[in-house]
């Protein structure tokens, strides 16, 4: 048996034939199901998302490039609306891939690839960060594990600075209950404590009051970046892998910003998510004319 895809009124849902499965609205390019062969949800989706292309939709993985957060006024993105403009253009399916893994034909995965190139941009995001780029961002999925990949390629002749980040809301049954290990030492700077910088001392962080932290947890002597893992009543629940992403963000709202938010219900949904955001966000990535940047990350399901 064979993946199943179908693309039809701007969504994508691909089928393995293990029952995995994921949604792919073309807004964006953002991932808003990912399921594993158990038909359990691993992503976490705000009742009250815009599906409608009107805003970014509130849940799953919405991309951010090319600056996270809000631009700073005196850079290039400074005109830009925050997380940049990838989350709310309309990407292109570029087609499906059943990735060969030991020479032998995956057929219990499949790579489904997408591409935003700045001559698709609306004339008036296109005047706000005038370069000329090609996004191809790739998801694979496989049994219990989706993979997030983004090539940004600088198709002009003048070198531009991003930040890019996959802003990814896990699926959790109860945030009081939930941990993220594999932070211990890691320098991260505190939105919540007016953007000041801290090392994590604890090996298992745990949540009690509103999170927003952008972690850069140092390289091991290898250079390969530490998995984290996303425990729930201290079993192991995800696994997260990055490879070219030196930066996480961890970020649940709490009651009062989740309350504050229009799209974001149902209103205890705060309870019930925990973004964890591989990216490259703590400093700016220079892409010289000509040059291209690969960043990939991974979250598999210990369901
Ligand atoms: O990634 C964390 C964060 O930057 C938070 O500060 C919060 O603003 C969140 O993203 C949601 O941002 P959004 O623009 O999607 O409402």
């Amino acid at each position: 048996a064979q993946p199943v895809v179908d693309l039809s009124d701007n969504v994508l849902t691909a089928r393995l034939p293990s029952g995995d499965a994921v949604t792919v609205y073309l807004y964006g390019a953002t991932v808003t199901s990912w399921k594993t062969a158990n038909g359990e949800e691993q992503l976490f989706v705000s009742q009250a998302a815009a599906l409608d292309g009107s805003k970014p939709i509130r849940g799953g993985i919405p991309l951010v490039f090319p600056v996270f957060g809000p631009p700073p006024k005196s850079h290039a993105t400074g005109q830009l609306a925050q997380h940049g403009f990838a989350r709310n253009s309309y990407w292109e399916f570029l087609g499906k891939s059943s990735s060969e893994s030991q020479g032998r034909k995956a057929d219990n995965s499949v790579k489904l690839d997408f591409g935003l190139s700045s001559s698709m941009l609306d004339e008036a995001v296109r005047r706000k960060w005038p370069y000329e780029f090609g996004l191809v961002y790739s998801v694979t999925l496989e049994k219990n594990s989706l993979e997030c990949q983004l090539h940004v390629q600088n198709k002009g002749d003048q070198p531009f600075d991003f930040q890019a980040l996959f802003h990814t809301y896990l699926a959790v049954k109860d945030i009081s209950k939930t941990a993220v290990k594999g932070l211990q030492s890691s320098p991260y700077v505190d939105k919540v404590r007016s953007a000041q910088t801290f090392t994590e001392s604890s090996p298992s962080l745990t949540f009690s009051s509103e999170t927003d932290r952008v972690y850069t947890p140092p390289s091991l002597k290898d250079n390969t970046l530490v998995p984290l893992v996303v425990t729930e009543d201290g079993a192991e629940r995800f696994v997260v892998t990055r490879d070219g992403l030196p930066d996480v963000t961890v970020w649940n709202g709490w009651v009062d910003k989740i309350k504050a938010m229009g799209d974001f219900e149902p209103k205890d949904g705060w309870k019930r998510y925990l973004c964890i955001e591989p990216g490259t966000v703590s400093s700016w990535t220079r892409l010289e004319a000509g040059d291209a940047w690969e960043g990939t990350c991974a979250f598999e399901s210990k369901l």
